[in-house]
């Protein structure tokens, strides 16, 4: 029976892209890394790696954080590494597999759970199955497991292969070939069973036949039935949790009703309501609390770029999001007010040494703090959400807990009626009948029992 697990709803994500995280060993690094916080190059290697991970684990738990999601970390050629060549071998480059085993010991040490990037639609150009093809044409015996028109794959005048979205350096795997399906299998069931893994993040999922991505989920749930099938899903989702394929998605329509209505206000409140209406309403309840409700991401200009360098955008933001069912999930640098516009700009080195915005920092570890204090923010049911004003305020529910959550986008103080008297869970200060908000402002109001 399809069931996401329970922990997700609880989870607050992180997601670091390795090569930019932090450089934590300087002798694996590849050959001409560019200096840490140059702007990056689609080509640029900066030196990030695993023990970068494990060096900044007590930065992770301070902020609060309870799971990370790692773009991929197998070898590959690119900086994105969505070119794997091996799916057995954590790149070199990253520490290699001891390195995976150790941090993910240490991250379960500390209560944080670790998700890994499944890129199962295609490989690089450099995976010795595709250079065997390429060499020995139709008498590899790999030439069965691609998609090639003609005797050999060849690149000009345009690809004759089957490849992601054209680009040749990928070739698509032909999933209607058993063996391909089991071998990729293989590699879901290697890293949650001998590398305990808490789950796997699937890459251009639309792009996948419907029926291996469902191999893939009952694959993943006969290792682990509270592993988590994360779907990178950019439309609506609708028809994969029908499927019962994906426990959650990335949730990057929430996402961009966020980015008009927040960062840049193109949206009124009530646009806004009634479009997290209509994608709330898309989805089955439980796939709503397994979503991941993204601030960002590796495919994405920061929030804090498309508010305009406006970092209270970025913590309304933020606030929905752990107001909202699902998991929040910030992408490493959202929290200390890095910028960065379309790829591959978005993915700058975290600023360890630079400017940081402190107070965007704490207001983060306040949020964190704030969902792990209260179980009606991470379990209760959404009793309420809709457009106050300019505003909009949203009710959680569990048992005889209920938290109202207003927030305010509009250079205008807001009155904001209350449903029962409470408590602010920030100030501590009381209030009955409504509540003031200032311009900009959020509020988490608890009633009293
Ligand atoms: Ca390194």
């Amino acid at each position: 029976m399809w069931k996401p697990p329970e922990w997700v709803k609880h989870a607050v994500f992180y997601q670091i892209f390795p090569d930019r995280f932090y450089n934590g060993d300087p002798t694996n690094d590849p050959p001409g890394v560019r200096p840490w916080g140059e702007l990056p190059h689609g080509r640029s290697f900066f030196g990030g790696d695993l023990q970068g991970i494990l060096d900044k684990l007590d930065y992770l738990a301070e902020l609060g954080i309870t799971a990370l999601y790692l773009t991929p970390i197998f070898k590959a050629s690119t900086n994105h590494r969505y070119d794997g060549e091996d799916y057995f071998l954590v790149d070199p480059v990253l520490g290699g597999n001891g390195l995976l085993r150790r941090l993910v010991d240490a991250l379960h040490a500390r209560g944080i759970r670790v998700v890994l990037d499944g890129v199962f639609n295609h490989c690089g150009r450099g995976h010795p199955f595709f250079q065997d093809v390429v060499r020995r044409g139709r008498s590899s015996p790999y030439w069965g497991w691609f998609i090639i028109d003609g005797d050999r794959p060849k690149v000009n005048p345009e690809p004759n292969y089957a490849c992601w979205a054209g680009h040749p350096a990928l070739p698509e795997w032909n999933h209607k070939n058993p063996e391909v399906r089991e071998y990729l299998l293989s590699a879901v069931r290697h890293w949650l069973r001998d590398y305990e893994i808490d789950g796997w993040r699937l890459d251009t999922v639309e792009y996948l036949p419907p029926d291996f991505v469902k191999q893939i989920y009952e694959t993943t749930k006969a290792v682990n039935p509270e592993a988590y099938v994360l779907g990178e899903v950019m439309g609506l989702a609708t028809s994969w949790f029908r499927h019962e394929a994906l426990d959650g998605v990335m949730h990057y329509r929430l996402w961009e009703g966020l980015v008009h209505f927040l960062a840049q206000g193109a949206w009124s409140a009530d646009r806004f309501v009634r479009y997290v209406h209509y994608i709330w309403k898309s989805y089955p309840l439980e796939a709503n609390y397994a979503c991941y409700n993204l601030l960002g991401s590796h495919d994405k200009p920061r929030f804090l770029t498309l508010s305009g360098g406006d970092a209270k955008r970025v913590e309304l933001a933020a606030a929905f999001l752990f107001a909202f069912p699902g998991a929040p999930a910030l992408y490493y640098g959202d929290e200390v007010g890095l910028e960065g516009g379309e790829d591959p700009d978005c993915r700058r080195c975290f600023p360890w040494a630079g400017s940081w915005n402190e107070a965007l920092l704490t207001k983060f570890r306040e949020l964190t703090a704030l969902r792990k204090g209260e179980v009606a923010l991470r379990a209760g049911e959404l009793v309420q959400l809709r457009a106050e004003g300019s505003g909009v305020t949203l009710v959680r529910r569990h048992g005889s807990e209920q938290i109202l959550f207003a927030l305010n986008p509009s250079p205008h103080s807001l009155e904001v009626p209350l449903p029962a008297p409470g408590v602010d869970l920030v100030t501590g200060a009381t209030f009955r009948g409504s509540i003031c908000l200032p311009p900009h402002a959020f509020c988490f109001i608890k009633a009293r029992p």
